[in-house]
């Protein structure tokens, strides 16, 4: 019996991934921007506006967006996931001014942008549970910039920041009243201040050993991660205990199908799979990280694999 209803599971998750796949295949090709089906995904272009889609999105959808450069100040103000094409030239530049990526909803995922040349890269005002991953965040007065706008009851807490270079900033990141966040595997190069935290709110800045922590380029050690000998402290209560020699140096998620890195298999990692599909080294849609069984070739075996483990997250 528990054979039968873990296959049955496998064939329903199956179901939902393969029909997500199909929805997602089928809007590629389309050029407003406009509901494809309820609340799901919503397709960005080149001249188009990356928050009009957001405002005609409902709570749980997609916004996927494609290379080119968006000068805009995204204000999120609902559950949505924001995903970019490519994260080096999927690029969102607020003109010098503002916040150019603003959350103020709880349970937004941004992956895949390069974030740039705003007061501002990434705001995250009163809220929880967000996730920002792989993204690169650069020449911006602050890069990241967490903080509580009302009161300090509202200090952000519970997100997590992975897998973003965050460089050449001149404050790479700000918690400003922002506690029990967790801020690891992210390469901080080259800010003039790395990092500015309001003293007597802790985070965490390390999954632990050997996950490891944070590369820090003014920070000399030994060891990806190093061992605990050789602390990155911030404050007494902000400690990256392993930071790395090197960036990018941290091993790749061991959970099948987390293609974004945030320790959890869900929606955004069967999208980010499904936009890659059909896809092969050297082909415009080419994401090494959706390539789950490493053959070179993202295919329904990719998906399958991202489907058997939804749900799966780090204990
Ligand atoms: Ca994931
Ligand atoms: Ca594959």
């Amino acid at each position: 019996m528990l054979k039968e209803r873990i296959e049955m599971k496998k064939k329903i998750l199956l179901t939902v991934s393969v029909s997500i796949l199909l929805l997602s295949l089928s809007i590629l090709g389309t050029l407003p921007v406009t509901r494809v089906n309820a609340s799901l995904t919503y397709c960005v272009y080149p001249g188009q506006s990356i928050q009009e889609a957001i405002n005609s999105a409902e709570s749980g959808g997609i916004i996927y967006v494609y290379n080119g450069t968006y000068y805009e100040h995204v204000v999120v103000n609902k559950q949505i996931s924001l995903i970019g094409k490519n994260r080096s030239t999927t690029v969102i530049d607020g003109n010098g001014t503002g916040s150019v990526i603003n959350i103020t909803s709880s349970y937004v995922n941004v992956y895949g942008f390069t974030i740039r040349n705003g007061t501002n890269g990434i705001s995250i005002r009163d809220s929880f549970y967000n996730i920002i991953s792989g993204n690169i965040v650069t020449d911006n007065q602050r890069g990241m910039y967490l903080f509580a706008y009302s009161c300090p009851c509202h200090a952000p807490r519970k997100n997590t920041i992975v897998n973003n270079t965050i460089k050449s900033n001149s404050i790479g990141i700000r918690l400003e009243i922002a506690t029990e966040n967790a801020i690891y595997h992210n390469n901080f190069i080259n800010n003039t201040i790395q990092t500015y935290v309001t003293t007597g709110y802790a985070n965490t800045w390390d999954d632990g050993y050997p996950s490891g922590g944070n590369y820090w380029s003014n920070h000399i050690c030994t060891g990806n991660p190093n061992d605990g000998s050789q602390p990155y402290t911030i404050d007494t209560d902000n400690i990256d205990h392993y930071p790395f020699q090197n960036p990018n140096s941290w091993r790749p998620s061991t959970i099948i199908g987390d293609v974004n890195g945030d320790g959890v298999v869900d929606i955004c990692d069967i999208v980010i799979v499904a936009i890659a599909f059909g896809s092969k080294p050297g082909s415009p849609k080419w994401n090494p990280d959706a390539d789950l069984n490493d053959d070179e070739t993202v295919d329904i075996e990719d998906i399958v694999l991202a489907a058997i483990n939804f749900g799966a997250k780090y204990s």
